[in-house]
């Protein structure tokens, strides 16, 4: 049997030089658990695992514990792993390869959700230079950088757009968008972001050849909105000319998700978990000293700033970020496939062993299909482990589904 777990999801961490970028992945990419139990480790230098936070079913279900396999449970919450990406070089003018330039940018390709770390203190120019707090406008860079992800998506498709069109044209309206998706797949682009695209851009019924290039333009401009969307990391917010800024692109930006974030402190507050000084939790809206007389006088003061900044933020927002991306903006669920709908168990006994990251709507055959091929070729049926109540092929799994599929093949 092929086992196909569902993919994991790329989150790409993108932003001018010196917002940040490599504090929150570092600050993200941290967890204070023993190696042996990483499902995960680092995959390349820029590449890292990092956790969504979850509440673990298995309390919900009156169990003492678990026996987390694919993701992590630490007291209660279920860390489960998505893949990072520290995308450096984004500058103006960087999809005509100024900077480091397009090889950068070309990571970008499979990311399914993109993290835009912004300097909200305005502590750095337009070039990534520190300047000093309030002097730069973070709205500028998130338009700058925005505009660049645009015209790099629109230097991809429109070499090629010219013959592709022409193909295009011949097509029935199903078989359009199943070519461009086919030919846009380099780049996550899927059927439903370029159904999208076309109904929001009013395109589906103008033979692609006689698009003008603002139509174009338009169409791609939606197609990278919904193949990748974007999260505001509204970072430094520990430093005081960030909170008017915030704001301020609160209120001009109604509908985008911004999420004040200090990576700084996130990071400073995993490594004295790690060292065992703090009780802390990423996503947690407190901390707690474990022993106050080993902490060094400076230890403690940047802990107690930490603590100011936590009473006024209620997190640092890194944990924030990374399940907005996800929950939010991918609108995804988790669910627990199990084996055996009674005891919670897959095949050998392990309670809870996988919690999947699933697009809201997928049904009980598609998630058959993501645990391996041949159960969801074979499906019959599938039970809610919680009501223990058989359900069908088209049911639509909610958040902390327990699931267990019968199928033909065993
Ligand atoms: N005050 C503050 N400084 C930060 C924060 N995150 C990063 N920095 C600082 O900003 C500078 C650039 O950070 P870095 O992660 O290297 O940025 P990158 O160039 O975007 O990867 C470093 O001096 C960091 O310590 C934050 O949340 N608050
Ligand atoms: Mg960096």
């Amino acid at each position: 049997m092929s086992l196909m777990p569902p993919p994991q999801i790329l989150v790409g961490v993108v932003g001018k030089t010196n917002v940040g970028k490599s504090t929150f992945f570092a600050a993200a990419t941290l967890i204070s658990v023993p190696i042996e139990n990483r499902p995960f480790v680092t995959i390349e230098p820029n590449v890292g695992i990092g956790y969504v936070r979850s509440k673990c079913v298995h309390k919900e279900l009156g169990l003492k514990n678990c026996n987390p396999r694919n993701s992590l449970c630490i007291q209660g919450e279920r860390f489960i792993p998505i893949k990072l990406m520290d995308v450096a070089g984004l500058i103006r003018g960087a999809h005509k390869g100024r900077g480091l330039g397009n090889k950068f940018l070309d990571n970008l390709r499979q990311a399914d959700v993109l993290l835009h770390i912004v300097d909200a203190a305005g502590s750095t120019d337009e070039e990534g230079r520190p300047v000093k707090p309030g002097y730069r406008d973070p709205m500028d860079d998130i338009i700058e950088i925005e505009h660049e992800i645009d015209e790099w998506m629109f230097s991809i498709i429109s070499k090629d757009w010219p013959r592709l069109a022409r193909t295009l044209d011949h097509l029935d309206y199903s078989h359009m968008i199943e070519t461009l998706a086919q030919r846009l797949s380099g780049l996550s682009i899927r059927r439903q972001h370029v159904i999208y695209a076309l109904k929001s851009t009013k395109l589906e019924s103008s033979k692609p050849s006689t698009w003008r290039e603002e139509e174009l333009r338009a169409f791609i401009v939606e197609l990278r909105k919904i193949s990748k969307p974007i999260v505001i990391v509204a970072n430094k917010a520990d430093i005081p000319e960030a909170e008017d800024n915030i704001k301020r692109l609160m209120n001009k930006l109604p509908g985008r998700v911004i999420i004040p974030v200090s990576s700084l402190a996130e990071l400073l507050l995993r490594r004295a978990a790690n060292r065992g000084l703090i009780r802390y939790l990423p996503g947690d809206s407190d901390f707690e000293i474990i022993n106050e007389s080993k902490l060094t006088p400076a230890q403690r003061k940047a802990l107690n700033i930490v603590k100011s900044l936590l009473k006024k933020w209620s997190s640092t927002g890194v944990q924030q970020a990374l399940n907005a991306a996800v929950f939010n903006v991918l609108e995804m669920i988790v669910v627990y496939p199990v084996e055996d709908p009674n005891k919670f168990t897959d095949s050998k006994g392990f309670i809870l062993p996988d919690a999947y990251l699933i697009k809201k709507g997928t049904t009980a055959r598609e998630l058959a299909y993501m645990v391996h091929t041949e159960l969801g070729k074979g499906f019959l049926y599938a039970i809610n482990a919680k009501t223990k109540q058989r359900v069908g092929e088209n049911y639509i799994l909610q958040h902390n589904d327990v699931i267990k599929v019968v199928s033909t093949i065993k």
